[in-house]
Parts: structure tokens; sequence; C-alpha cells
């Protein structure tokens, strides 16, 4: 896989996976096993690797809260652990951005966002292209900026 950005069939799985609801996701689960024989998840490990396959096998997982309760509390912890996570530190913690931007719902994500502009004074975009490179920095911007 190239680290320059991702290829079609990265992009085509970043496009599938980034914006498609819990339910969506599991009918295009079952539908590849009945058309393939085997389960997506197998062949995306086998054709991925690193943080990247880690947040395609979380997004296949549907275990994306959806309710639209927005949880106040969380929302700045989550905004302050992106930024230590990512541009308050040398290198990048990938593994919290996953565990907010993969987990949470829509409603709570934008919250965290807003609250992440006034800690670190830049988008969540602008950071996630500093912070990252190719197909992760691809597919989290499709989280970040999709409507989920
Ligand atoms: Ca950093």
């Amino acid at each position: 896989m190239s680290s320059q950005g991702a290829g079609t069939e990265e992009a085509c799985l970043i496009d599938i996976l980034a914006s498609r609801s819990n339910a969506e996701i599991k009918t295009i689960n079952a539908f590849y096993k009945k058309e393939y024989g085997k389960d997506l998840e197998d062949d995306v490990c086998g054709d991925t690797s690193g943080m990247f396959q880690r947040v395609l096998v979380s997004l296949l997982t549907a275990g994306r809260d959806e309710s639209d309760k927005v949880d106040e509390a969380q929302a700045v912890q989550d905004a302050k652990e992106i930024y230590e996570a990512g541009e308050a530190r040398w290198g990048t913690d990938e593994v919290k951005f996953l565990t907010v931007l993969c987990v949470r719902n829509r409603n709570h994500l934008l919250r965290v966002f807003e609250e992440y502009q006034k800690i670190s004074g830049r988008d969540i975009e602008d950071s996630i292209k500093r912070e990252m490179s190719g197909c992760l920095e691809d597919v989290f911007l499709a989280i970040g900026l999709s409507p989920l």
C-alpha cells in the first residue's frame, strides 16, 4: 500500500465505511459474505496494515454510538485527549483519535470538534493533516468531515 495516500481500493473502503450507519455496515458485511463467501473484515486485514487497518476494522464492527446525545463533560475530555495525543506531543497517539472518531455519535463529535478548536486554535481537519499521512489521514478526514 502506498504511503502517499489512498489507492483506489483503499479510497473505496474509506468512502464506504466512513459515513455509513451501523445498520448499513452490517448489511454490507452480510452482502460481502454472501457474495464472496468470506468476511470483509478478513479481506480488509489481508490488504491493509497498521493503524489504518485498525480504523477500518473498528468501523466494520459497526459499534458507533448512534444516539444524538451530547455528553458535555465527555466532549471536553475527548477534545483535550485528542489535543494531547496529537498537537501537544511529539509524534501522534493515533489510538486516541480512533477511540473518539470511530465510536462517538455525530452530535457529540461536532461538540468535540468545537471544543477542540478552542483548546488548540485549530480545526480538527488541520490537525489530522498535520499529524497523519497517507490512508490514515484520509480515513480520519473522511470521518471528521462527513455527516456520520
Ligand atoms: Ca504531534
